[in-house]
């Protein structure tokens, strides 16, 4: 690996958002692709922040500022990776996407949303801790082909059942496909509470939702 993606892990874990930022600038400037700064310095320096929270060595305090340096690059990139080829922004549909309530962790979400948008959809953020009535006013109203459901916590997974329950209840269901994910997110559990799919990543996220929308 570059020296200069390995300094940009080291910085992405330190918390330093600045020197992250700069880092993505210098590496998109040394003809480095947009994915692969994604996938080899600061997905693979999240993934370090996740195993030494996991095993108590970080805390909170930390882990936000890492998700800020993160956030940093990812700000950077997303015009790469949002960039809509030409395509048109609603060639394949509305997506309105969130993470359901109770759950404050955005990044994933927001990678899935640059994403999609990459790939031609019309993305309405709805952000983190969104109330199950949140998604049904953005369903009754945008009228989107998919909406998109992130959960980070094994307690705020059962939210997003509610949120297809209340979708029945409202009439909508049949008019909108349903997609979670998330990391303790299964294929299992999104048959058992009556979602259309479920992606692991968010380069799956974007093939399932092609499929959906389809
Ligand atoms: Co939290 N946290 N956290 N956290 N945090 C986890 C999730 C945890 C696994 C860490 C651990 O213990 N190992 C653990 C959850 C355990 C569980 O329930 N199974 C945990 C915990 C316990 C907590 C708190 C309860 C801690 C506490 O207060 N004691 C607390 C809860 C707060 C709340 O939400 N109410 C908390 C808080 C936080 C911070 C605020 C400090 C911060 C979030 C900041 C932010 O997001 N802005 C944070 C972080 C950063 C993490 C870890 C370290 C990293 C998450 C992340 O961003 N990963 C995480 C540990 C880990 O995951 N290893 C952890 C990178 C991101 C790119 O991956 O989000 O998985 P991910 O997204 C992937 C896929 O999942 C998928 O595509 C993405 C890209 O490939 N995907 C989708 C995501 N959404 C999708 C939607 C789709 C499809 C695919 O369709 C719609």
């Amino acid at each position: 690996m570059s020296n200069l993606l390995e300094q940009m892990q080291k910085d992405l874990y330190e918390g330093d958002a600045d020197a992250v930022k700069a880092g993505v600038q210098k590496a998109l400037a040394e003809g480095m692709s947009a994915e692969d700064i994604l996938n080899k310095s600061l997905l693979a320096g999240m993934d370090r922040v996740g195993c030494d929270f996991k095993a108590g060595d970080l805390y909170i305090p930390e882990v936000l500022m890492c998700a800020n340096a993160m956030h940093a690059g990812l700000g950077v990139l997303r015009p790469l990776l949002a960039e809509s080829r030409g395509v048109s922004q609603s060639l394949l549909g509305k997506v309105v996407i969130g993470t359901v309530q109770g759950d404050m962790h955005d990044i994933g979400k927001n990678l899935v949303s640059m994403m999609l948008e990459g790939a031609g959809f019309e993305v309405m953020n709805l952000g983190i801790d969104v109330a199950p009535e949140k998604f049904i006013e953005a369903v009754r109203t945008q009228r989107p082909k998919i909406v998109g459901m992130a959960a980070m916590l094994t307690t705020t997974m059962p939210v997003m059942r509610t949120v297809i329950e209340a979708l029945q209840e409202a009439g909508l269901r049949d008019k909108v496909k349903v997609l979670i994910g998330g990391a303790p997110v299964t294929s299992a559990f999104a048959k058992q509470i009556g979602a259309d799919a479920y992606a692991p990543d968010a380069a799956t996220a974007v093939d399932v939702a092609r499929g959906l929308a389809a």
